[in-house]
C-alpha cells in the first residue's frame, strides 16, 4: 500500500511558507504527522490528566465554538482552567492549520474542540459507535453536504503511551469496495428523518453514501482484519491532522487526547476534485448534493 502517513519534522506551530508536498498528502487523504510538535500543559494544567475531570454523565468535554466548556467536572474555578487549556489547544490548532494552508484560512468553521481523557481499550460501544474499527468519520444527525472534516489531534499522555491508530487505504479504494453494497438513497425517507428531527436539515445522497461506507466497513470483520492497513503509534508530544471524512482511521488504545475539528467548503481546496464529494460523484456518475 502506498504511504499513508508524511512526517514533518518542524517543532513551531507557525512554519513559514506553504510546502505543496504537504498540502497535495493532506488533500489526498493521508496524515500528516509532526512527531517534534508538542502541545504543553502548565503545572497547575496536569492535574486534568485524571478520567475524573470529564462529568461521567457526558462521553467528551468539549470547547464549543462559542467557547464554553461542557462535560467537564470539578468547580467553577477548575472549569475556567480547563477551559483556558483547551482554549490554547485551538489556538495553536489554528495557528498550525492557517500557516500550512493560507488557502483555507478565511474559509474554515471552527467546531467544537474536545478533551478525551478516557481509555480508548476498555471503551464498551455498539459496532456503529466503535472507533476502534476502521472508518471514515459521517455524522447521522448533521448532514454535511460535501463540506470537509478537517482535525489536528494530540496525544497528551503523561506515562509515555502511544495513541495507537490504524491508517487504512486511500477513500477511492474504500468507496469502490463499499459503494456497490451501498443501499439506494430513498428521498422520502430523507424527508421523513428531517421531518422526525433525527437529522438537523435534510440528508443528501452524499450524507447517505458516506453513512453507508462508514457502517459497511465497521460491520464488515474481514475488511477490519484484511484491508490494506498501517498501524501508527502517535507519542505524548506530537501532533496529527488529516481530513477524517475521507481517511480510513481506527483508534486502538491510549488516553489523554485533545482534538480540534474545522469544517471547510470544497470549494475553498487546493484541489476540490480530491474531496470525497468529488470521488463519489464521479463513481456514481450523478449530483449528490
Ligand atoms: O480517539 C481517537 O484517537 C480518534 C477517534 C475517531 O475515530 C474520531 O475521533 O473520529
Ligand atoms: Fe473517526
Amino acid at each position: 500500500m502506498e504511504q499513508q502517513i508524511l512526517e514533518i519534522d518542524i517543532s513551531n506551530w507557525q512554519p513559514t511558507g506553504a510546502n505543496t508536498e504537504w498540502i497535495a498528502a493532506l488533500e489526498a487523504g493521508k496524515v500528516l504527522y509532526f512527531p517534534r510538535l508538542a502541545f504543553a500543559l502548565n503545572t497547575a494544567e496536569q492535574r486534568f490528566l485524571t478520567p475524573d475531570a470529564r462529568d461521567p454523565k457526558t462521553r467528551n468535554i468539549s470547547l464549543d465554538a462559542a467557547g464554553k466548556l461542557k462535560g467537564a467536572a470539578g468547580d467553577a474555578t477548575a472549569q475556567a482552567e480547563m477551559a483556558a487549556m483547551v482554549g490554547r489547544f485551538r489556538e495553536q490548532a489554528r495557528t498550525l492549520i492557517n500557516a500550512i494552508l493560507p488557502r483555507y484560512s478565511a474559509s474554515l468553521r471552527l467546531a467544537p474542540t474536545s478533551y478525551r481523557p478516557m481509555q480508548v481499550e476498555t471503551r464498551a460501544q455498539s459496532w456503529r459507535a466503535d472507533d476502534r474499527r476502521m472508518h471514515v468519520d459521517a455524522f447521522p444527525s448533521r448532514p454535511n453536504y460535501g463540506e470537509r472534516i478537517l482535525r489536528v489531534f494530540t496525544n497528551l499522555n503523561p506515562e509515555g503511551l502511544p495513541r495507537v491508530w490504524r491508517v487504512g487505504e486511500p477513500f477511492e479504494q474504500v468507496a469502490q469496495r463499499f459503494l456497490p453494497r451501498a443501499k439506494p438513497y430513498i428521498r422520502w425517507q430523507a424527508k421523513a428523518l428531517n421531518f422526525l428531527h433525527v437529522t438537523k436539515s435534510l440528508r443528501s445522497e452524499y450524507d447517505h453514501l458516506m453513512l453507508q461506507l462508514h457502517d459497511g466497513m465497521k460491520s464488515d470483520l474481514d475488511y477490519q482484519r484484511n484491508a490494506g492497513q498501517v498501524t501508527m503509534p502517535f507519542p505524548p508530544g506530537s501532533v496529527w491532522v488529516c481530513f477524517s471524512d475521507q481517511t480510513s482511521h481506527a483508534v486502538m488504545s491510549g488516553q489523554f487526547m485533545m482534538e480540534q475539528t474545522l469544517h471547510l467548503p470544497v470549494a475553498r481546496q487546493y484541489d476540490p476534485d480530491a474531496s470525497p464529494l468529488a470521488i463519489l460523484t464521479r463513481l456514481t456518475g450523478r449530483a449528490l448534493v
